[in-house]
Formats: C-alpha cells, sequence, structure tokens
C-alpha cells in the first residue's frame, strides 16, 4: 500500500515536472517576444532591420564590430575586446542620429571603454571608419539608407545630374 502510494506520488511528480518545463519554455518564449516588441527601433520603425545583424570593419590589426541592440567589440586574431554593450539611440544637437554602447571592458588607467556610432546616409549598411578621439573612446562613422531623409535624395539627384552633366562636357 505504502509502495503503491509512493509511485503514485512519484508519478505525479513527474507529470508536474513534464507541465513546468512547458510553462517555463513558454514563459522563455513570451519574454523573447516582449523584449522584442518593447524595442526602440526609432520613431519610424527605421531601424528594425539592424536587429539580428552585425557589422564590422578590419583597421590596422583590430577587426571592430558592432552588433546593434547587443554589443560592440575590437577583436585582434583570437582576443576580444569590449568597447561597451547596448545603450541606446540618440540625436547629437547637429540632427546626427547616432547608436551608444557604453560599459565596455575598463581601460588601463583609463575610462571603460564606450563607442559611439554615427549614421550616415548611404546606399548599403556598411561601417566606413573608426577613431579614437581620446584613449578608449571610440567612434565609428556608419552609412546606412534608415538616416536618408528626402533633403538628402534629392541631393543625390542633383549631384547625379551634376556628374552626368560634367560627362558631356568630357566627350
Ligand atoms: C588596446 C586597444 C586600444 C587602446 C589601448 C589602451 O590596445 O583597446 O584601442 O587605446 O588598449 O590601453
Amino acid at each position: 500500500m505504502i509502495l503503491f502510494f509512493l509511485s503514485g506520488a512519484e508519478a505525479a511528480r513527474e507529470e508536474f515536472e513534464k507541465w513546468n518545463k512547458k510553462v517555463q519554455k513558454m514563459k522563455g518564449k513570451v519574454e523573447e517576444i516582449e523584449k522584442f516588441l518593447a524595442r526602440d527601433f526609432g520613431p519610424d520603425r527605421e531601424f528594425a532591420k539592424f536587429h539580428g545583424q552585425c557589422f564590422d570593419i578590419q583597421l590596422k590589426q583590430y577587426t571592430y564590430e558592432i552588433c546593434p541592440f547587443e554589443d560592440s567589440k575590437q577583436k585582434e586574431g583570437h582576443s576580444s575586446t569590449s568597447l561597451g554593450r547596448w545603450e541606446g539611440f540618440d540625436t547629437r544637437p547637429n540632427g546626427d542620429r547616432v547608436m551608444k554602447f557604453t560599459g565596455g571592458q575598463s581601460c588601463w588607467q583609463g575610462p571603460q571603454r564606450s563607442l559611439t556610432v554615427i549614421m550616415k546616409c548611404d546606399k548599403l549598411n556598411r561601417v566606413k571608419s573608426v577613431e579614437e578621439p581620446s584613449k578608449c573612446v571610440y567612434e565609428m562613422e556608419f552609412g546606412t539608407p534608415a538616416v536618408c531623409s528626402d533633403a538628402h535624395v534629392q541631393a543625390m539627384k542633383i549631384n547625379l545630374q551634376m556628374e552626368m552633366a560634367g560627362g558631356e562636357e568630357d566627350i
């Protein structure tokens, strides 16, 4: 009788575990979706396409990598240094949209590394340059169609027209 009771309890516990695992898995999925929906993708969701993507550039001995909404790195061979974790978007007084990464690996006798990514209108998403204006403070220029305004497109058209007119003169 006792044995029967124990095995019954055992079976119940197993059943509970099984369902508990399912519930936890579902909770994880819900959390993931909620996190995605709560993300700031910009006022017109113009930065949504960056989600899940990383971009890099090779400069001297370093590869600089940014993964928007995640983190940023400076890699050299097999070693990798954090330049900061995702903080968010911001707009500079001159109107430039930026992505900020802060709280990176501490710099010897300096601050924790941080990176500001300045976005410029471009035909493609691509890292254009990286500088270190002061020790362990990094600045990247990132070209992206996501920040192109009507004025940009208009300027591009005018440039193209001027180039074509110039080309005609050459003939
Ligand atoms: C490494 C790199 C450099 C940085 C120095 C600071 O060499 O992260 O970019 O200036 O550390 O000591």
